[in-house]
């Protein structure tokens, strides 16, 4: 961890170096994933089942290939009442929250009798990434196939590795809960192939989406156009911009959250108390020793965490906005005022009352978020991630003559002459004129 302060005159060097640091493993990751794409373009499921054998230890022809909807019921019934009664008040919460994302279709006439518009259509595939193994987390499942839901799509098949060909059934719960179709018991690089391509078994889907580790981030990244896919992800940050007026084993608490998702995460805190800071960080030291999850917590922390001491709250802002962070939680009496010149974040946690946790979970919108500063340029995953639009146009005489006469200079310009005779017919009145040339 490193701690900054704004009236150090190194600052901005030593805050650049921490803006530009990369967490993202690259090395050799893309060369791999080439040859696992194109072994599962060319021999479909042999290749999957290989690979699967390889890296989850099990082979899909004796373990089975897909997991049956009974067994996702039996999973969903097995569950704590509590459990259930959480995962359904999640999905409750986080499909009101999309079903407001449905885009409206338009339909215009202009001035010049151009009749204008477009119209929203669900894709008809989409293919989910669940990982296995400790970041199995069902609050991912409601997070990426509810949205494809609530869009319309027609078919979502999931994807996730069973490593030693165990099940995880919170998983399974969650799928039935989100009203998944298909689960495929497939992971990696290999998977993402599968989805893209279709095998014998699996049809290949449209547009795919969910969270993964560097192979799987890697597959999306390569096969972006042969499918389209949510956006590349990389590992999970947080920053927290907090007054003296917050309880510190809650900000640490607050930090540790992220934390502990990955040794690659990040954790920054900006405060304007430098008492408070050195309060927060004996605060993270004392709890990261009583986490289960303390190893990852502690590298964390220890390699990418950071606190950064301002002269005001204010003065956090810019800074936050050359971060674009995937979470921003503001802690103060008036978030809104900060919130108000926050121009990159992914999702903003406002008050002293709104934990970033509660946002992974069961507040609505979605989890999935851009990190590594993509939220420069990227949004959350949305219903619109599960759609495309398609425009329209219809011209009658009247505004065929007023535009096209444009269209036949600039046609002719670009030395493309069957498109200007495309576009002629507007210098005549008369459609009939236009058949006849
Ligand atoms: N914070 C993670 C999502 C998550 N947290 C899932 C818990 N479970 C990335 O936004
Ligand atoms: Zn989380």
């Amino acid at each position: 961890m490193i701690t900054l302060s704004t009236s150090d005159p190194a600052f901005d060097r030593d805050f650049t170096a921490l803006v530009n640091a990369r967490r993202e493993a690259d090395a050799d990751v893309a060369r791999d994933v080439r040859i696992i794409v194109s072994s599962v373009r060319d021999e479909g499921d042999a290749a999957l089942a290989a690979f699967t054998k390889k890296f989850d230890r099990h082979d899909p022809n004796e373990t089975g290939w897909r997991i049956e909807k009974s067994e996702w019921l039996a999973a969903y019934q097995g569950l704590d009442p509590a459990l259930r009664d959480a995962l359904d008040l999640a999905a409750a919460r986080i499909t009101t929250y999309h079903e407001k994302q449905r885009p409206q279709d338009s339909d215009t006439t202009d001035d010049a009798g151009v009749r204008l518009g477009a119209r929203w259509n669900a894709i008809e595939a989409a293919g989910i990434y669940i990982p296995g193994g400790r970041a199995a987390y069902p609050s991912s499942v409601l997070m990426n196939a509810i949205p494809a839901r609530v869009a319309g799509v027609s078919r979502i098949a999931m994807v996730t590795p069973t490593p030693d060909g165990e099940i995880n059934p919170l998983v399974l719960a969650a799928a039935h809960i989100a009203g998944v179709d298909e689960i495929w018991r497939i992971g990696g690089a290999q998977a993402i192939a599968a989805l893209a391509y279709g095998t014998q078994r699996i049809a290949p889907v449209d547009v795919i989406t969910g969270p993964g580790n560097a192979w799987v981030a890697e597959a999306k990244r390569q096969l972006y156009g042969v499918v389209g896919i949510d956006m590349v992800a990389g590992p999970s940050e947080i920053v927290v911009v907090a007054d003296d007026r917050n309880d510190p084993q809650w900000i640490a608490a607050d930090l540790l959250s992220q934390a502990e998702h990955d040794p690659t995460s990040q954790s920054i805190l900006f405060t304007d108390d430098a008492a408070f800071a050195r309060t927060v960080a004996d605060a993270v030291d004392m709890q990261i020793g009583q986490l289960a999850t303390a190893n990852t917590a502690r590298t964390s922390w220890d390699a990418n965490g950071a606190i950064i001491v301002t002269a005001s709250l204010d003065e956090a802002i810019p800074l936050v906005d050359r971060l674009a962070p995937e979470h921003l939680q503001l802690a103060c009496d008036d978030p809104q005022a900060l919130f108000d010149k926050v121009r990159h974040a992914g999702s903003v946690f406002m008050g002293r009352l709104t934990p970033e946790a509660i946002g992974d979970y069961v507040a609505g919108p979605n989890h999935v978020l851009p990190t590594g500063r993509r939220a420069r340029f990227a949004s959350g995953l949305s219903v619109l991630d599960f759609m495309k639009r398609t425009s329209f146009l219809q011209l009658d005489e009247a505004a065929l003559a007023a535009i096209g006469p444009a269209a036949v200079a600039l046609a002719e310009a670009e030395g493309l002459p069957a498109h200007a005779k495309s576009g002629r017919a507007a210098s005549v009145t008369h459609h009939t004129a236009r058949l006849a040339l």
